[in-house]
Order: structure tokens, then sequence, then C-alpha cells
């Protein structure tokens, strides 16, 4: 696969348009057919301190960016019948000295082109409808886990529909879900915008770090770097995991002191306009890469480079992780820490089954895609195809736990494989190493776009480069923020 050389990004489309919701919309209705569609938006957070946002499904349909409404449009035989109504709160200058504006129910057609009505209709608006049109599919979307007790969501459409016994409630996350699997150009501009921030992230991060320093300094320049250049937030925690730290996947406590022989791994990722990045690198901390740990990263390089050559546009996406999965192989059996290429171990007490010795290191897929989520959905790296507008991350990984040998089922076969792996172990514990990286599907090419430093050679140039404060806030992020709106005034 050729990667098309760093594009420049100057184009941009201000905001995604009124059209291209209405497009959104109407690819919805074409995939649901016949019903009341009904979306929810996120609550105001119970909790004081928290900001609100919007959950990604309403905001891919909408646009709308406050707390306690919802949508509603009617579809029959796979097309927008009238005009789709947004609920709403009202707008109240004196609770307003509170909550800051609100758009109100007039607000709704200006700004939207869309039926304003106030949030407390929701009820009597649903059953009207559904009398009316003699509709009795409700197909709803939102937050609507299994857990027990009901999310706020599942109580919100049992009291909509308690009274009225022929409507039959249906999801239709997973419609929506499958029409935000490619994005369009417009959302391909924002995920360049938070990608670049990021990478500005792990530049300056890479500048900064120095043994004895906290976690939570590196965190706290990177989140700095996010804001200063107009992310929204980071799209998930922060994770900065140095030494035994750095082979625990989701590590985000971020308040241990860095020693010097400790790999640093920093999974970070800004979320700009709600689009997301998602990008590690995994830095020695005294800036130089000691032997062990050069072993380890450049398995985790070979591999990456290994799905990335595989990697071809409307081709298969389990291409990727077959070619991560056999470099890895043979990388781990060069290093001893397998026994060999497609070797197993027992992975439960009883021996019933069977798994491969890499995910002993390598416990996570090879990527996932990425847009207002940061696990969106698409054609990730383990299904489908990536086809032009696919969005998505290769992030292999290598994670040598030191107790790994004492959490393994206690079978024959496995201790015989213990017995052989015990000396690579010990001399790769504590040492994790994942490298993430995003990329775009075109027309005709896969784009690498999350440029930060990744070969060895550039890292350790990375990191002898004088930390001098942030690096300057680049004029066209500055330029695309300011003409990128809200949509709310
Ligand atoms: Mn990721």
């Amino acid at each position: 696969m050729a990667f098309s050389a760093l594009s420049a990004v100057n184009g941009l489309q201000a905001q995604i348009k009124d059209s291209e919701y209405t497009a959104r919309r109407t690819a919805l209705a074409q995939k649901v057919q016949n019903g009341i569609v009904l979306a929810l938006g996120s609550p105001e957070p119970e909790e004081d301190f928290l900001s609100f946002n919007q959950n990604s499904q309403f905001r891919y349909l909408t646009g709308f960016n406050e707390p306690d409404a919802a949508f509603l449009m009617v579809v029959k035989n796979g097309v927008i019948s009238g005009t789709p109504i947004l609920f709403v709160q009202p707008s109240d200058p004196a609770r307003e000295v509170w909550t800051g504006h609100r758009l109100g129910v007039p607000g709704v057609k200006t700004t939207y082109g869309l039926e304003g009505r106030d949030i407390a209709a929701l009820k009597h608006t649903v059953d009207s409808i559904a009398a009316a049109e003699g509709e009795s599919t409700l197909l709803t979307i939102g937050n609507f886990g299994e857990a027990s007790p009901a999310t706020r969501d599942a109580q919100t459409i049992a009291s909509l529909t308690s009274s009225n016994s022929r409507l039959t409630v249906k999801q239709a996350n997973a419609d929506l879900l499958a029409v935000r699997r490619i994005k369009s150009p417009a959302e391909l501009d924002f995920i360049r915008r938070a990608v670049n921030i990021t990478v500005v992230a792990q530049r300056d991060a890479m500048r900064l770090i120095e043994p004895g320093m906290n976690e939570f300094e590196v965190q706290a320049l990177i989140e700095y770097d996010f804001r200063r250049n107009g992310a929204d937030r980071p799209s998930f925690s922060t994770i900065v995991g140095s030494g035994p730290n750095s082979t625990t996947l989701h590590y985000n406590a971020d308040d241990r002191y860095i020693e010097p022989e400790n790999m640093i791994v920093m999974d970070i990722g800004a979320s700009f306009r709600g689009y997301a990045a998602d990008v590690t690198r995994t830095v020695p901390a005294d800036g130089t890469f000691s032997d062990v740990q050069r072993d380890i990263y450049s398995a985790v390089r070979a591999a990456q480079a290994a799905a990335e050559a595989a990697a071809k546009v409307n081709g298969p996406a389990r291409a990727l992780s077959d070619a991560a999965n056999a470099s890895l192989d043979a990388s781990l059996s060069k290093l001893g820490l397998i026994e060999g290429v497609g070797a197993t171990y027992d992975c439960d007490a009883q021996a019933t089954r069977q798994c491969s010795q890499r995910g002993l290191y390598y416990m996570h897929s090879l990527g996932h895609g990425i847009g207002l989520d940061v696990h969106d959905p698409g054609a990730a790296t383990n299904s489908g195809n990536l086809v032009p507008g696919s969005a998505f991350t290769i992030e292999p990984g290598i994670y040598v736990r030191a107790n790994l040998l004492d959490i393994i089922p206690n079978t024959p076969k496995n201790q015989a494989m213990i017995a052989k792996i015990r000396p690579a172990v010990q001399k790769y514990a504590n040492i994790g190493v994942r490298i993430e990286d995003d990329y775009i599907a075109t027309d005709n090419t896969v784009e690498w776009i999350s440029r930060a430093p990744r070969e060895i050679n550039e890292v350790e140039a990375m990191m002898k480069e004088k930390w001098n404060g942030p690096s300057p806030r680049d004029a066209a992020t500055v330029e695309a923020y300011r003409s990128t709106g809200r949509r709310v005034p």
C-alpha cells in the first residue's frame, strides 16, 4: 500500500451543513423503512462538576448540543414523512442565569430547519402522531443499557408507551450505527483536526519527559496542548503509563513517578468539535532505547508496518490483523517469549480450550473505527472492507506483565511452556509497548494521518530536543476553530 504524502488540510469545511444532517436522517429512514423514530439526547449531568456532552447518536442525527432534548421523525416506506421534530428545553432568561443560553422552541426552526416543540410535549406528541399515522412501531435510539437498574432512557421510553398499548418498541441504535460507518468529507476534516492536535501533544510530551517527573505532569501538558489548540476535551481518559503501568491496557490513574529505565505508554486523543483522535506512542524515560526496550519496540513497530502494508482501499480489514499476527508470532518466537509460531497454551484449568501464546502479550484487537466515538462504528481492522470514508486505527502492542507466569492456568502443558519462556519473561518484565496510528481510506489510498515520530531514531531525536515551552499554536488550527460553529448560538 502506498501512503500518500502528508496531506495539506487547508480547504476546511467550516461545519457540518444542514444538508448533511438531512442526508444522515434520510439514510436512516431508508434503513428502518417504517416507524416512528425517536432519539433521546443526553440528560443534564446529575453531578454539578461534570460538563455536558451530547451522546454521539443524537449529535450525529441532529447536531444539537443542549441537554434533555429529543428528536422524532415519521418514516414511511423508507422516506421521511413530514417535518422532523426537535424537542428542546424552553428558553427561560431567568433560568439561563444558571444554565447559560438555551435555544428554545422558536430557535429550532431558524437554526435547524426542524419543527421545534417543548420537551414537555413529547409524550403527547408521540401518542397523537401514532394515532394520526396509524403507526404502531416506535424505533428508539438512546442509551438502553441492559444492566439493572434501567437506564434513564429506558425509563423514558417505558413511560412514553405505558398508556399506549398499541405501540411496539424496537431499538434502532444498530441502524444508525450502520449509517455512521462511512465518514463524509466534513467528518474526515474534523478527524484530521483532532489528530493534528494530538500529534502536537505527542511531540511536546516527548520533549518534556525526563526521569523523576510524575505521569500526571505529562498528562497535564498533553491536555493543555489539546485545549489550547481548540480541542473540546480528551476523547477518552488520557493514559500515561510508566514501567509496570505500561503493561496495563487502560491504565489512567497517571500518578506514578517515572524511573530512568521505564518505558512510557502514552495513549491519548483530542476531541475536536466532537470528533475523536486516538494516537499512542511509547518512549523510553531517559530518551534512549535500551537493548531490551528496543527488542520489544521493534517487534511492535514491525507488526504495525506489516498491517499497514496489507491495508488496501476496498480490501478486507481482516488482512491487516492476519499480517500483524504473523509478524508478532515471528518476533515473539525469536525473542523466546513464545515456543514458536502458532504455539498454543491451555487457556483454562480444565485444558478444554487452546489459545495462541501470542495472546499472553497481545490481548486486544488490532484497531477500531474513529469518529464521533473513539471506538466508532466503521470498517475497523477486524471486520468488513476498508471502503472509502473509513477512518480507523492500527495499534498492535506487546505487554510483558511481571506476574504473567503466575496468572496462567496450572496445567502440564502450561508448565512445560513456562519452563521454556521464563527467562525471556524475566528479561522483558514490565515492558509494555503500544504504537497506534490513525488512517483514512480515500477513493484511491489509505492515508496515514497521525504523523508523530515513531521510528526509534525519530523518537530519540525528538526526546533530545530541549524543552522550551509548548509548540506554538498552529494558525490553520486556530482558523479552523474560529470558522467552525457549534450551531447553537
Ligand atoms: Mn485505540
